[in-house]
């Protein structure tokens, strides 16, 4: 038989898939990290943005046709994809188009919910003529392989999709909660519940949905019309689009396994606020961290920066210059200061006398001399004045800054600025 007439074959299924980046949040839980960009372009990890590990998860399952949907604060996102990711544009096929909105439904409303967003580019779906739409978020960090959902939609016979974990119960009224038939047809969903139901004999867990969903194409063109149709719809995939496709068709749960053992649930963060932000990116300090972002079995690509070596100069008063339990990027400097379990991001600077701990220093970031900087998110491009110590006295950090209710400190450019004034 030739195999790629079996509807099961991973490879057909992948090629034969556009997948949907959805990129336009406000993301505004992440609060001044989200005032000049939108999630998607939140650096993460020391040289990655957030919407690398969705495009990357694409990239390494095979499916290279890509459309990112953008709208809000999309400039710096669009730079990054047009920097980082136009290697996507070769002999073969591939692409990540950038889709952003255009305001060109009759009511002139950008994308009302992210079910609008993929309605107003159906063209772009036509255009294509995937047998598969695999509609993902921009924003969450977790490797994947898509063609093993491919492959459990193929063969559950299912319309539709979604992605779902399980999460401890009381977190469940963050996700839409499923219930599903042991088959995994899923049999009611509710999105964001206010008491979300366990899993029967599970009084603790819930299952989740990820937010991402693969669509049979011809049914998700049909269902988006009727959608767009209906007058009482927010167009929102997990408010609308899957509680009523449950009562009309097939529609199935893939659980999310690791990539290498397929037994356990795999690593997945929504980083959606400050603290969830900052305990993911300290996460990858740990010895043996839980996602390995030294994989080449699953590489995460991203824009290639020219930068110089990380250099570490000895001097200082305690004459250190050392970064321990630390990630350290291409261009940093660490002249005389002692950096331990932080994230260092491109470009990051700290000059003689500083002292970092537990904090993130984001891309272009620069430390005076003389700081002292604890459980603190820096960001791209401050320049922290000599002298300054932040996370050390929780009244003035709520002052001068922005500081969550567990202790994390957020210090952006404007914040700085005001310093002066
Ligand atoms: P939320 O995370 O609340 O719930 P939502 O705010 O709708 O989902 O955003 C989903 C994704 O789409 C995000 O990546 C966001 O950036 C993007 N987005 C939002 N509006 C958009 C628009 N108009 N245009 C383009 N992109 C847009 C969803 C599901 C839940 C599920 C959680 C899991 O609705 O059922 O449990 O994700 O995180
Ligand atoms: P957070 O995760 O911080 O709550 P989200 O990005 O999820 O932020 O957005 C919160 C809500 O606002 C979601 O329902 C999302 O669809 C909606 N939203 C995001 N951006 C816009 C926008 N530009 N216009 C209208 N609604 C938006």
């Amino acid at each position: 038989m030739n195999v790629f007439s079996d509807p099961r074959v991973v490879t057909r299924l992948t090629r034969d898939t556009v997948a949907l980046v959805m990129a336009g949040g406000r993301g505004s839980r992440l609060r001044q990290l989200t005032s000049g960009r939108s999630k998607p372009a939140v650096p993460f990890g020391g040289k990655f943005r957030i919407i690398d590990f969705a495009l990357s998860n694409c990239v390494n399952s095979g499916i290279r046709r890509i459309g990112v949907l953008t709208q809000y604060k999309s400039l710096s996102l669009l730079q990054h994809l047009q920097q980082g990711w136009s290697f996507m544009r070769g002999p073969f096929g591939e692409f990540v188009e950038l889709l952003p909105a255009e305001q060109r439904s009759e009511l002139s409303s950008w994308y009302a919910g992210t079910a609008d967003a993929v309605y107003q580019n159906l063209d772009f779906i036509r255009t294509h003529q995937p047998a598969y739409v695999l509609i993902l978020a921009g924003d969450h960090i977790y490797k994947m392989d898509y063609g093993a959902m491919l492959a459990h939609h193929v063969e559950s016979g299912a319309e539709v999709t979604v992605g779902c974990l399980e999460v401890p119960l009381e977190e469940a009224r963050e996700f839409g909660v499923m219930a599903i038939e042991p088959d995994t047809r899923i049999t009611a969903f509710t999105e964001k519940p206010a008491a979300p139901q366990p899993i029967p004999g599970r009084p603790d867990v819930a299952l989740a949905s990820m937010g991402i969903y693969v669509f049979n194409a011809l049914f998700l063109l049909d269902w988006l019309y009727r959608d767009a149709g209906t007058d009482n719809s927010t167009h929102d995939f997990g408010r609308d689009v899957i509680p009523a496709a449950i009562g009309a068709a097939r529609v199935c749960a893939y659980p999310f396994r690791d990539l290498y053992e397929p037994g356990k649930q795999g690593y997945w963060r929504d980083v959606g606020t400050v603290d969830a932000f900052w305990r993911a990116n300290l996460e990858l300090t740990e010895v043996v961290p839980e996602l390995n972002l030294y994989d080449d079995r699953w590489p995460i690509w991203t824009r290639f920066e020219p930068s110089p070596p990380a250099k570490f100069i000895l001097g200082g008063a305690d004459g250190s210059g050392v970064a321990a339990d630390s990630l350290v990027s291409g261009g940093c400097v660490v002249a005389g200061a002692a950096v331990r379990r932080s994230v260092l991001f491109t470009r990051a600077r700290v000059e003689p006398g500083s002292t970092i701990e537990q904090s993130l220093l984001l891309p272009d970031a620069h430390v005076g001399r003389g700081c002292r900087i604890v459980r603190a998110i820096i960001d791209e491009g401050c320049r922290v004045p000599d002298g300054l110590a932040i996370g050390v006295d929780a009244e003035a950090d709520r002052r001068l800054f922005h500081r969550t209710d567990s202790g994390v400190t957020l210090v952006t450019r404007e914040m700085l600025e005001n310093l002066g004034g």
